[in-house]
């Protein structure tokens, strides 16, 4: 038998191992963000347990940053990296169990199916071969990672550049929510394929300012939401400073260079378990006209879309009430635009539950492209 034993050494790699000598007694804590007190995320391999009966208990799963995250929530798992699938998992207020028994020597556990930043290298490579996409460095994380802007439309359209709309996206400024990133690959993909009308009337009306990833660092490091400097970059948008929030910052300038008529923001959300919007009903510029605005887009998304609803979400901020430190009513206020921050479940959509692997990646895939339908229906 031989020992078992949990490695993190691989990017989002993150857990504190209490006790790993008998596979039913598994006892970890899930850690903080390295400069903050968030936790949530989980990343790790667990070697040596083939064929042995496996309990993980996350003993701190109580004391986290979101613990209703963890009530009708399931553990990820896989063997392969690619394929990820929930384990029966309990919750009882303070501790979560975790059961499975592995077919394999190793196997790899996470909060939500992970995103790497190879995979975020590749995402960039592969759009920017499209004729229609270029790739631009806004500067540097402060790890030193590039924060990378790709700027997307028709290079023949009729349309002349400057009456087209700028439409941005951004996304994982909270690097545990992953969904996040899946989401934009998803909606690449449908925007760059050729043989797709909605796609090639969106390229000749738009110019896509696309982050995939907002929080490198944080990402890599395995932070649930929050920068290198412990910066929520949700929260920076009044006054990023390059010491704090470059990653804000940088974005930022770049939106008042481009000007913005549509902005999404691609988050995850711990305990709801739906996709759903939150808009910018709380800025003080908020109008009629933007708030029929996000009603088209809202009920054109449930049309293309079954797993987009509008009936479960965080309710509405009061008129004028708004915290104008978050990107979406940041932009709203700065752009006079719609705006929208799109949040996917951590557990699964309850509309529609999938028993073998909750809300994942290719459903995120799948959101990100059908987005396209109500950005036609708007823009
Ligand atoms: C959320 S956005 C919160 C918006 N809440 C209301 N009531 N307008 C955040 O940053 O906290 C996005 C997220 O983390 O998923
Ligand atoms: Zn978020």
């Amino acid at each position: 038998m031989t020992a078992l034993h949990i490695s993190t050494a691989f990017d989002s790699g993150a857990i504190e191992v209490l006790e790993c000598q008998d596979s039913r007694n598994i006892r970890l804590r899930i850690r903080a963000d390295n400069a903050a007190e968030f936790a949530q995320w989980f990343h790790f391999a667990l070697h040596g347990a083939a064929a042995q009966p496996v309990t993980l208990h996350f003993e701190n799963a109580g004391q986290c940053a979101y613990p209703k995250g963890w009530e009708g929530y399931r553990v990820v798992a896989s063997f392969d990296r690619q394929h990820w699938f929930r384990i029966d998992t309990e919750f009882d207020g303070s501790v979560m169990r975790a059961h499975m028994v592995p077919s394999a020597q190793t196997v790899y556990f996470a909060y939500f199916e992970p995103y790497s930043w190879e995979q975020h290298l590749d995402l960039l490579a592969g759009a920017s071969a499209s004729d229609c996409v270029e790739q631009e460095r806004l500067g540097a994380t402060l790890d030193g990672r590039d924060l990378s802007l790709l700027r997307i439309t028709a290079p023949d359209s009729l349309m002349p550049l400057a009456q087209r709309r700028k439409v941005w996206l951004i996304a994982r400024q909270h690097p545990g929510e992953t969904m996040a990133e899946w989401f934009v690959e998803g909606f690449l993909e449908r925007l760059l394929d050729r043989t797709d009308s909605v796609s090639r009337q969106l390229l000749a009306q738009c110019v896509f300012h696309v982050v995939p990833n907002m929080n490198p660092d944080g990402s890599v490091r395995g932070n649930l939401r929050t920068n290198a400097a412990g910066a929520n970059l949700n929260r920076e948008w009044l006054s990023p400073s390059m010491e704090r929030s470059p990653e804000v910052f940088l974005v930022r300038e770049k939106m008042l260079a481009t000007g913005v008529d549509l902005f999404l923001d691609a988050h995850g959300d711990e305990a709801l378990p739906y996709n759903f919007v939150v808009g910018s009903e709380g800025t003080p510029g908020y109008t009629p006209f933007i708030a029929d605005l996000e009603g088209r887009f809202k009920a054109a998304w449930m049309a293309a879309c079954p797993d987009f609803q509008d009936t479960h979400h965080y309710g509405y901020d009061e008129p004028g009430q708004a915290n104008l430190s978050l990107a979406t009513n940041w932009v709203a206020q700065q752009f006079n635009c719609l705006a929208h921050t799109i949040e996917m479940p951590f557990k699964d959509n309850a509309d529609w539950p999938d028993a073998l692997v909750g809300w994942n990646g290719a459903r995120s895939k799948k959101l990100g492209a059908s987005v396209l339908q109500p950005l036609l229906a708007v823009v």
